[in-house]
């Protein structure tokens, strides 16, 4: 049976395994040696951030790049990173601005930088159709129309997606507007608002970090053993004010997905994917997958330390994911803060946070339906050693076929408000739709927790089916479509996504 034939027949037959402040130098000096000498908890790189708060005035480069990095192990690791030696910078801008980049492609092979989250045309979203050659140059304007909101940005290259973003093709958009500007909320970055980037890694016997695809990471999604913030190895700790603490949370992990607590106390979260929640949801732990982001606040004026923590499985995948939600999993402190006796804000607890308008789903004018397929039969470890360490396409797919660059897949009417329902069999795949945000109507068939009835751009899909309300407001034409795939990245490069206009 070859590929094409058993995406045909997927739906029955899913496998069910499923599954610093800102220097404006390169930064992330940390000093580990002597650190990791002293103490088994490393600090918390400050990311360099790209500041546009007071206005722009000039192009902005950014270079992907081949570099070397030391993630806290004394290793000395082959990366990628964007004007870093790993990931790339925190870029803060302000609603309304349009923001005037040079992309140039220094690593050894195609890519493409995404803008992952942000409300824009098709031309200028950074998927696989803009593509940038090897020492050539992308120049796209994005436009900020949306609100205050946690983006990010990552390669989104046509079957390299995962291995590019592991090695470090990842960076952080923060959108500031007159509302989050003004707000009772920690904002003064490195002090009391800190941007973390979560990620799993696996470092060989070198304490160099090492990707292989195997036949499981196909079926599963790259699975690492080792936590990874900001770049260094957890635990990182951080001296913070006493007082209110802002933590901006990505999973950028390949596939894992992460449950989050805290050590003491409930998690404060204001905000997610999309931007503020109406109010402060607490929640004991929140689950992020690959591509979500969370913004959560923590008292630190009651607490002299607190830890940001993750159950990890003591399996692998959706069992493990699983294995954590069932408190069978291992607690990993990944940020230990440390109350400094400075007096940071005086800010209280915020309540409500947003006016949001709730979509009413009466105005959909199309329920679209979406099956994520994975062949029950495909010997994935025999694709691996056939295909190298390249994904390839076509070993998965969505409504039986996979990812083709010349086939749309779907036609959006600007303007429309619709209904995408998203069915798979016993798998776990974050589902995540471009150029849009969304409201999730249903989690695998009820009602999202507190904290992801906000806006979303990524909707868990597991078990059954998952719906969201979404509106599409700006164009992509055929020769610039918008993606809808699933962010276990492998997924991703295998097939698993499609494409979509708006005109
Ligand atoms: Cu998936």
């Amino acid at each position: 049976m070859n590929r094409r034939d058993f995406l045909k027949t997927a739906g029955s037959s899913t496998i069910g395994a499923g599954t610093m402040l800102a220097t404006g130098g390169l930064g992330f000096s940390l000093g580990l040696n002597q650190s990791l000498a002293q103490t088994a908890t490393r600090p918390l790189p400050l990311i360099p951030m790209m500041d546009f708060l007071d206005g722009i005035n000039e192009r902005i480069s950014l270079t992907l790049q081949s570099a070397n990095h030391d993630f806290g192990n004394s290793g000395v690791s082959q990366t990628f990173g964007i004007n870093n030696d790993y990931l790339g910078p925190v870029i803060r801008v302000k609603q309304g601005q349009t923001l005037p980049f040079d992309v140039t492609n220094n690593i050894d092979d195609v890519s493409t930088l995404h803008w992952h989250g942000l409300h824009i045309p098709g031309d200028v979203d950074g998927g696989p159709h803009q593509e940038i050659r090897v020492g050539e140059t992308w120049s796209p304007d994005v436009p900020i129309v949306q609100n205050a909101s946690m983006n990010w940005f990552h390669s989104h290259t046509h079957g390299k997606t995962s291995q590019q973003t592991y090695k470090g093709l990842a960076g952080v958009m923060l959108i500031e507007d007159d509302a989050s500007l003004s707000a009772d909320l920690p904002k003064t970055y490195g002090l009391d608002d800190f941007t973390l980037i979560l990620q799993d890694k696996t470092f060989n016997a070198a304490n160099e970090m090492s990707y292989e695809l195997t036949g499981e990471v196909f079926e599963e999604g790259f699975l690492g053993d080792t936590m990874v913030v900001n770049g260094a190895i957890a635990p990182v700790s951080q001296s913070v004010p006493k007082g209110l603490v802002r933590l901006r949370i990505l999973n950028a992990c390949n596939a894992r997905f992460l449950t989050l607590s805290m050590s003491s106390g409930p998690l404060n979260v204001i905000a997610s994917d999309g931007g503020f929640l109406a109010n402060t949801v607490q929640a004991d732990n929140i689950v992020m997958s690959p591509g979500e982001r969370y913004e959560i606040l923590v008292d630190m004026g009651a607490n002299q330390t607190n830890n940001l923590q993750v159950t990890l499985g003591g399996g692998e995948g959706v069992f493990g994911f699983l294995g954590g939600l069932f408190g069978g999993g291992n607690l990993t402190t990944l940020l230990t803060l440390n109350q400094n006796g400075d007096q940071g804000i005086d800010a209280t607890m915020p309540d409500t946070l947003a006016n949001m308008d709730i979509p009413d789903p009466a105005q959909a004018t199309i329920t679209r339906s979406f099956e994520l397929n994975m062949d029950g039969n495909t010997d994935f470890t025999a694709l691996a050693l056939a295909w190298g360490n390249i994904c390839g396409e076509g070993a998965m797919g969505i409504n039986g076929q996979p990812m083709n660059m010349e086939r749309i897949d779907q036609k959006v009417r600007k303007g429309d408000t619709e209904i995408w329902r998203m069915t798979v069999g016993e798998d776990l795949h974050p589902f995540h739709i471009h150029g849009c945000s969304f409201r999730i109507l249903s989690q695998q068939g009820a009602e999202p927790p507190a904290y992801a009835q906000g806006w979303k751009d990524m909707v868990h899909v597991e078990d059954g089916w998952s719906e969201v309300l979404v509106k599409f407001d700006y164009e992509a034409p055929e020769h610039a479509p918008y993606m809808y795939h699933c962010h276990i990245l492998e997924h991703e490069d295998c097939g698993m996504m499609g494409q979509f206009t708006v005109t």
